[in-house]
């Protein structure tokens, strides 16, 4: 099987990409990614001789439409994912969400391409707390941000590519997601490499915001099985049952750094941030019979934590420029 992956070089593609190659020796991979700050070649050097990396934009139509003619697979992960760089720069989000994912459907639409696109629960909106809502494919969908507002817009063309032009898509929607190759602009990554250098947490505002967390791994499992279980045409959502306030996250971080329970800063709160998100994921485990393999929090953590621990090398080149650009806005 040919298999292109957009936005390999990233956390979650890498992540994905590691995990075909471990586990699906009759698949091709080809990697499509502009290698943009939040992509890193190095990312893929554990899996380099099994996979083709093609550096280049998914708003580049002739490059797209000349690996999706020779794909029999398409999954897509390329996107600007930071919420709070979509605040201060929301145009090229705007480009690789919205004008990319359009340049991707075209192709898959022409070459009768299977397409599977990734997306996210922000997509909803978000959530009061101490509710036992959650969000469902049926909920209405209410964006936030520029970034969660480019995703939806995203979902909404491959719902309309699919519907008038019978390309044969699913989306699946996945609440937060931790584990290693993540970039160090994002909370638990952030605050980790904070702890390895021995500089206090910060969090955001009262610290009360609520995320589903899930182990990348259960993710990226969660997508294969869609690929090849899930129903042309539907959308899944995918979480773990992981939801945990800022503060909870920040106190088992400190827990296993050793650090005291109040070794932390609170520190300007995000404009427009969502209260709360949490995954009703029962369609994709009672249909597709998916469940997830991490289901201990702190475990997941804890190796996380050794993993960058053990890969200071992939990550300190962004440190001192990410935290400048939280500095400048007192975050
Ligand atoms: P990331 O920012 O770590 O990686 C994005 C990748 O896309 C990078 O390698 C980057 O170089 C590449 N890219 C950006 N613009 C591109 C372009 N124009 N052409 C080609 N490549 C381009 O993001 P991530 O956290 O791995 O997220 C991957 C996908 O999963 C995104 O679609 C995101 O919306 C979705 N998602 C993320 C989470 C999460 O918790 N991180 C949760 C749910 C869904
Ligand atoms: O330093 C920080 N302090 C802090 O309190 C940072 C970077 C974040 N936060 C808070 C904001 C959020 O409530 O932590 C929570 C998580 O923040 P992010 O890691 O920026 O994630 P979030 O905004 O929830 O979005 C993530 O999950 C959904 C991904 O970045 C998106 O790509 C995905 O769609």
């Amino acid at each position: 099987m040919e298999l292109v992956v957009t936005g390999g070089a990233g956390f979650i593609g890498a992540n994905f990409v590691h995990q075909t190659v471990r586990e699906r020796p009759d698949v091709h991979v080809r990697v499509l990614d502009a290698l943009t700050y939040a992509g890193d070649r190095a990312s893929l050097a554990p899996v380099a001789d099994r996979v083709e990396l093609v550096e280049g934009s998914i708003t580049d139509a002739a490059l797209v439409d000349r690996l999706v003619a020779e794909a029999d697979l398409v999954v897509h992960f390329a996107a600007e994912s930071h919420n709070d760089n979509s605040l201060s720069d929301p145009s090229p989000f705007v480009q690789t969400n919205l004008v990319g994912t359009f340049t991707l459907l075209e192709a898959v639409r022409k070459h009768g391409v299977r397409f599977h696109h990734i997306s996210t629960d922000e997509v909803y909106g978000d959530l009061p707390l101490d509710t036992p809502e959650k969000f469902t494919a049926s909920t209405p969908y209410n964006p936030s941000s520029p970034y969660s507002s480019t995703k939806a817009g995203s979902d909404l063309l491959v719902r309309a590519w699919a519907r008038s032009f019978g390309v044969q898509a699913t989306i699946s929607n996945c609440s937060n997601n931790y584990g290693p190759y993540q970039h160090i602009e994002k909370f638990i990554p952030r605050q980790i490499t904070n702890l390895i250098d021995g500089v206090r947490p910060r969090l955001y505002g009262a610290g009360l915001n609520v995320r589903d967390w899930i182990h990348v791994e259960d993710h990226n499992s969660a997508v294969w099985a869609i690929i090849e279980k899930g129903r042309v045409g539907e959308t899944y959502l995918i979480g773990a049952d992981g939801e945990k306030n800022n503060l909870e996250v920040v106190g088992t971080l400190l827990e296993i750094f050793g650090r005291d329970a109040e070794d932390f800063d609170h520190v300007a709160d995000r404009p427009g941030h969502d209260l709360r998100y949490a995954i009703d994921a029962s369609k994709l485990r009672d249909e597709l019979g998916w469940t997830p393999r991490y289901t201990d929090f702190r475990d997941g953590l804890e190796a996380t934590v050794e993993w960058y621990r053990a890969n200071e090398a992939w990550w300190r080149p962004a440190k001192s420029a990410t935290e400048a650009k939280y500095a400048a806005v007192g975050q």
